[in-house]
């Protein structure tokens, strides 16, 4: 291995040594955020719309291991770079350093909760161990640095100089470095690295694991009447409790076939879509709602008690997503519990009869920044529109936005259904949200879709009976009519529906089809209630003349034996 190799693997020792420590400190003590998460969602936020949009609402959430992996490979060559410019210019690497040391500490500490002081300490401290353990690594293998390099005089970057120490010094020692081989070099590097792993590893366990297990099962609610939740007597401002409950799903709603989706979506099936690396945690204590802008004439900080103490309600809410395909799975039915959006503006104040350009627009803001507007008349036209916190009579789980969201019937995702939410704010038409800065349309009404699930492409049909069916929904005009071609749209068949749980919710229908051998094309399309029948124009969600929503009706091809 020569010097050049060694210098550079010094470097990525150290650094995967400054993230371990890093990433162990964020988890004993969660205000120091995770240096790598906060970098990567300073990648994310910093990415220019079109790539952006393609790889978190695209792909859902499947860029975030490529997004990680090439940022700790970025990370690795960055510091290995780093030492290997340290044997020329130990002030340049310095320099480097201290950027390194700044950027990550921009990104921390825009983190929405975080201990300032700590998470500088930290940062510092981990780089300096970091780099010491490559200085010394290079030390040990009797690199000569920097032959000609004046020492770093008082720069700006002396707050990392510590970290820098080791590299500088390196010059007066080196001549009695202890040159070792290769093997040891191999070894005394791999054991940094992995000391660095095992450090990072622990850190994520503590911090409650990545973006997937998201922590404990969420509590179940108490809805029974007049019971609230939250365990305190402590006289709410708000006088009388009308918690409204939902039935049981009537029978006669669902329908038994092998391969249809349950009516009610269960947490665990639920689609998730989000810009969050890992979904923020929040304590309620500390965490309370701001209901300001204009037109807000008693603007509220509503705490979690506050909330729980207003009148619920419930409802089964279809929730589905800009980005889904036709056919696709990025769409489910919620049973939602939570308080009115319009109980919320009119106890801040907000006269529904005086809405104006400057109180247009209702922007719901999350703890970490991300934004979702829509025009504020919907959160008044009668429509269950909730400050939600439940979801299938628990508490929303963390990924699905703890503890509070927005769900607007009627409304994709990205432009109504803010998880996390910390901010609502009436303002003009003029601000663009999260996703409208990111070329999607402004307005996002759902689209009439149907979609067959109890059939695929792939599975071995016999002729005979075989049911065709699935879901349909047009959030808040509902679904009045499913109809199921066999012949690639030439004829159509009508599809026997469950009964509408609610227009808000998707609904199940099936045909019996009396299939005979030989190649079909399948086809569904959905009729909403106001009596529209869904586009057959095929589109993307996003491009091929569309930014706001796929359309086209889901076909499946299959052979029946
Ligand atoms: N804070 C926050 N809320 C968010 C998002 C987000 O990225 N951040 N994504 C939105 C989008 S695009 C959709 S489709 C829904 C998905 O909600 P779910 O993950 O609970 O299914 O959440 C919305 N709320
Ligand atoms: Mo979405």
């Amino acid at each position: 291995m020569n010097v050049k190799l060694r210098s550079f693997f010094a470097g990525a020792a150290g650094a995967v040594v400054a993230f371990g420590i890093a990433e162990f400190v964020h988890g004993i003590y969660q205000l120091v955020p995770s240096v790598f998460v906060s970098l990567a969602q300073l990648v994310i936020r910093l990415t220019p719309g079109g790539f952006a949009t393609r790889a978190i609402e695209v792909l859902g959430k499947a860029d975030i291991p490529v997004l990680v992996a090439s940022m700790a490979v970025g990370g690795l060559v960055i510091s290995g770079l780093l030492a290997y410019l340290a044997l020329r210019s130990p002030l340049i690497s310095l320099v480097g350093v201290g950027v390194l040391a700044a950027i990550a500490m921009a990104a921390t500490l825009s983190e929405p909760f975080v201990a300032t002081a700590a998470t500088i300490a930290t940062i510092l401290a981990a780089l300096s161990v970091g780099v010491t353990v490559a200085a010394l690594l290079m030390d040990a293998s009797g690199l000569a640095g920097a032959e000609n390099a004046e020492p770093a005089s008082s720069s700006g970057e002396e707050q990392s100089a510590p970290a820098m120490a080791g590299v500088r010094s390196r010059e007066a020692h080196s001549s009695e470095g202890i040159a070792v081989d290769r093997r040891s070099f191999v070894l005394l590097g791999g054991g940094a690295a992995a000391a660095g792993l095992a450090a990072v590893g622990v850190g994520r366990l503590l911090a409650g694991g990545g973006s997937v297990g998201e922590g404990s099962t969420p509590k179940a609610l108490k809805n029974s009447g007049g019971e609230t939740s939250g365990g305190s007597t402590g006289g709410g401002s708000t006088g009388v409790v009308k918690n409204e409950t939902l039935p049981p799903v009537p029978d006669d709603a669902t329908i038994e076939v092998k391969g249809m989706p349950p009516l009610i979506t269960p947490v665990k099936e639920f689609y998730l879509i989000d810009t969050a690396l890992t979904s923020p945690r929040i304590n309620v204590d500390n965490w309370s709602l701001s209901v300001k802008g204009s037109g807000v004439n008693n603007p509220l900080e509503l705490s979690y008690k506050d909330i729980m103490s207003m009148s619920t309600k419930e409802s089964d809410v279809t929730l589905s997503c800009v980005s889904n395909e036709v056919g696709g799975g990025l769409v489910s039915n919620g049973r939602w519990t939570g308080v009115m959006l319009s109980d919320v503006l009119r106890e801040a104040g907000v006269d529904p009869n005086k809405i104006n350009r400057s109180s247009e627009q209702l922007v719901g803001r999350s703890v970490d920044g991300w934004t979702a507007g829509f025009k504020t008349k919907i959160a008044f036209d009668g429509r269950d529109a909730l400050v939600a916190f439940g979801l299938n009579d628990s508490e929303l789980p963390r990924n699905h936005g703890y503890p509070v969201r927005l769900v607007v019937p009627g409304l994709y995702g990205y432009v109504s259904a803010t998880k996390w939410l910390s901010e609502i704010e009436l303002t003009d038409w003029d601000f663009d949200a999260y996703w409208i800065q990111r070329t999607w349309t402004k307005k996002g009404p759902v689209k009439t879709q149907s979609r067959i699930d109890t059939v695929s492409g792939n599975d071995s049909l016999s002729a005979g009976t075989i049911p065709v069916g699935g879901v349909a929904w047009a959030p808040h005009r509902g679904i009045s009519r499913v109809e199921v071609s066999t012949d690639g749209g030439e004829t159509w068949n009508e599809a026997r529906l469950a009964a509408q749980l609610d227009i808000d919710s998707w609904r199940q229908y099936v045909y019996d089809w009396n299939a005979k051998s030989g190649d079909h094309t399948l086809q569904v399309r959905a009729t909403d209630g106001e009596g529209e029948t869904q586009t057959s124009d095929k589109r993307g969600p996003h491009g091929g003349g569309g930014t706001d929503g796929a359309t086209g009706y889901h076909t499946v091809n299959v052979s029946v034996a």
